[in-house]
């Protein structure tokens, strides 16, 4: 993948500026913070703009960083929505009771227990696959499909699915595809230049990368589904507030300067951890061990702060995300600090165990989200925990 998208700016000078453009009446650079739940309208039924008539609705500050995610992602329009489910739940209300969705089964536990626990109670059926294989999604695929949804890398076992050969399996059965890019971020991989119809982001992560809100976006391609998510959203509400959106529009312009920080520290930490004899394995895609290495580098640029490792047993994972100073023991993922969980009790608690220790989220794995310090400091904080000095 080259840095440049097509035939104008790079990926920085879009992170930096697309979307943005100098206020009006001072030139502020900044985009303002709309913070407004309504619009004066000069006349009756005639909003400013043709769509400034409520909050909800339409709002600038959130429109600039819908032309953002729009543009990191290769595609015409950004959708942004109060969370990353949010944003998940609205592509999949765009179907109706009765339709399938064929789904990865080691997505985020949130999206599962979304799927399993409130959509499926509306008539909409999932059917939930190990996506690396291609032929399990063909056998998945129905006449009532309308969705393929992966997650890639998944959470938290670093899978891949190779996002080409699914989009051309799912338009060949008349169904669409979302990528949940979270794990990734547009800068390491953009799923609608491979082929997909929608890349979804849990914004709370890499793309506004500093901890501090909760946000979902989509980008699309074509124009009519970015008006369904727009009606959808409309309808049912889930918009993000102006000062979340400004916090992450300030975010996103150095997402390409920390992704490559999170890339050179993720893969120090994951050859560390694999040299390492308390460590099993290690799950990281940028390692050649792991078995879709040659996939992640046709279909990614870089490989993300991501590392997953199995320490053995759940006494173990206790200890050493206990016993950390620089990384801390927290849920999330994708902020410039260091963060490390165990997801069979953290994050995947909601998956049923059966089906967390058939995908090998076993009590001994432990997710961690290597941020942007300095290696160094990172390398040294995980020795002291696994040769035993903590
Ligand atoms: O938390 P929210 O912004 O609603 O995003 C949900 C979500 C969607 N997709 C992926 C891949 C995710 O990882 C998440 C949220 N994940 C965590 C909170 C976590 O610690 O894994």
């Amino acid at each position: 993948m080259s840095n440049h998208t097509g035939d104008e700016l790079g990926f920085g000078t879009l992170a930096v500026h697309a979307g943005v453009e100098p206020e009006p009446t001072t030139g502020a650079i900044m985009t303002p913070i709309f913070q407004t739940s309504t619009y004066v309208q000069p006349a009756v039924a005639q909003p400013r703009g043709g769509r400034y008539d409520y909050g909800r609705t339409a709002n600038p500050t959130r429109e600039a960083l819908e032309a953002n995610i729009a543009a990191l992602e290769g595609g015409t329009r950004g959708v942004a929505f109060a969370s990353g489910l949010a944003a998940i739940e609205a592509i999949v209300k765009r179907l109706s009771a009765g339709d399938h969705v064929v789904s990865e089964e080691n997505t985020y536990g949130g999206t599962t227990r979304m799927f399993v626990h409130v959509l499926s109670r509306l008539g909409l059926e999932f059917t939930f696959v190990d996506t690396r294989d291609p032929d399990a999604v063909a056998a998945a695929i129905r006449p009532e499909t309308k969705l393929v949804h992966v997650e890639t890398p998944t959470n938290p076992m670093m899978r891949l699915a190779d996002i080409a050969r699914l989009a051309e399996l799912a338009h060949d059965a008349g169904a669409l595809l979302s990528v949940d890019n979270t794990f990734a971020s547009p800068y390491n991989q953009r799923p609608l230049e491979l082929g997909a119809d929608f890349a979804v982001h849990s914004s709370t992560k890499y793309i506004n990368g500093h901890s501090d809100i909760i946000g979902g976006l989509v980008a699309v391609r074509d124009e009519e589904l970015a008006e369904e998510l727009l009606f959808i959203r409309k309808s049912t509400g889930a918009v993000p507030g102006p000062m979340d959106c400004w916090l992450t529009l300030r975010g996103v312009k150095t997402l390409h300067v920390r992704m490559e920080r999170h890339n050179s520290n993720g893969l120090a930490v994951a050859r560390y951890l694999e040299s390492h004899p308390a460590v099993e394995h290690v799950l990281y895609p940028g390692l050649e061990s792991h078995p879709q290495h040659e996939l992640a580098r046709r279909q990614m640029r870089g490989f993300t702060g991501m590392v997953s490792v199995d320490v053995g047993t759940l006494e173990r994972a206790r200890a050493l995300s206990e016993h950390l100073r620089v990384f801390a023991l927290a849920e999330s993922l994708g902020g410039v600090e260091s963060l490390i969980s165990v997801p069979a009790l953290m994050t995947h608690a909601s998956v049923p165990e059966d089906r967390r220790l058939a995908m090998g989220v076993t009590p001994g794995l432990v997710r961690l989200s290597v941020g942007i310090e300095d290696e160094a400091d990172l390398l040294e904080d995980l020795a002291r925990v696994l040769d035993g000095n903590a």
